[in-house]
């Protein structure tokens, strides 16, 4: 029988290169979705078709629901949480971090989860308990021990208000940290930090799918993954660090939202 990561796996590699053709053909049919600068392609919705079908054949008593509007109550008790393209803008430009990111959960958490990276060919995969992957091999974070010294990434949202608020706190932070990234997709964020490209990462006002795959990846890796205030995750505030750097980089915030 196939496992729950290895169905996230194979689900994600076949739409990252569906998405990739997409990308390749020049004609990506895009449209604004809750503002102008949020956009959806055709490849979005075909590669969530994709993907639900895979589910529903391979999983047929699981739930599913995803970006693009899949939505499909189950009775397994496991339920998938799917961004077919997560980092729209960026696979839009043609920038190599967006991702396809597939992850399954239950009534205690992340179960199970694929990130696939189609122009790097890199694939994060993670079970829980099994640890955290990037193309097989086991990943881990950074050794990093002082916030001064940690390379921190962000996002933004598409709500204009929230946008600007988010601005000003991170112009408060930049000054304390090495350095700031803000790469476009979530799910690649916080995957970085999993396997030590990025020691941190933080961003309001996300959604299910965006961090459902990621925040096992980054727990199975051995970070912790809070809200902003330390307590547990939601897609409303993510916070993901190693624990050496999590509760400084959670004060430095603070401080910051609050400055
Ligand atoms: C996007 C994220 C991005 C975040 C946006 C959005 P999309 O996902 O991954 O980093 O800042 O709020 O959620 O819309 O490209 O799938």
């Amino acid at each position: 029988m196939t496992t729950l990561v290895g169905v996230a796996e194979s689900l994600a590699r076949r739409a990252g290169l569906t998405a990739l053709e997409g990308r390749r053909s020049g004609d990506l049919g895009e449209s604004a979705k809750s503002s102008p600068t949020d956009i959806v392609t055709r490849y979005d919705r075909l590669c969530e078709r994709e993907i639900v079908d895979g589910l529903v054949s391979a999983r047929p008593d699981d739930a599913v629901v995803g970006e693009e509007g899949a939505s499909r109550p189950g009775t397994s008790g496991v339920e998938w949480h799917v961004d077919p393209i997560d980092g729209t803008a960026n696979y839009f430009f043609g920038l190599p971090t967006w991702s396809v990111s597939i992850g399954a959960r239950d009534t205690d958490g992340p179960l199970a989860g694929a990130v696939y990276l189609p122009v790097l060919d890199e694939m994060f995969t993670a079970s829980r308990g099994d640890g955290a992957f990037l193309n097989g091999v086991r990943i881990s974070p950074r050794d990093v021990t002082s916030v001064a010294d940690a390379l921190l990434a962000t996002g933004f949202g598409y709500d204009p208000a929230a946008r600007a608020a988010h601005g000003r706190t991170v112009a408060n932070m930049v000054g304390r940290v090495r350095d700031i990234r803000r790469l476009g997709a979530a799910s690649v964020d916080m995957c970085f930090v999993a396997c030590g490209r990025l020691d941190a990462y933080l961003e309001a006002g996300l959604n299910s799918w965006d961090i459902m795959a990621a925040w096992l990846v980054l727990t199975e890796a051995g970070c912790l993954v809070t809200d902003f205030s330390g307590g547990p995750v939601t897609a409303a505030e993510v916070l993901a660090a190693p624990p050496s750097i999590h509760r400084g980089i959670m004060e430095l915030h603070d401080a910051a939202r609050t400055a």
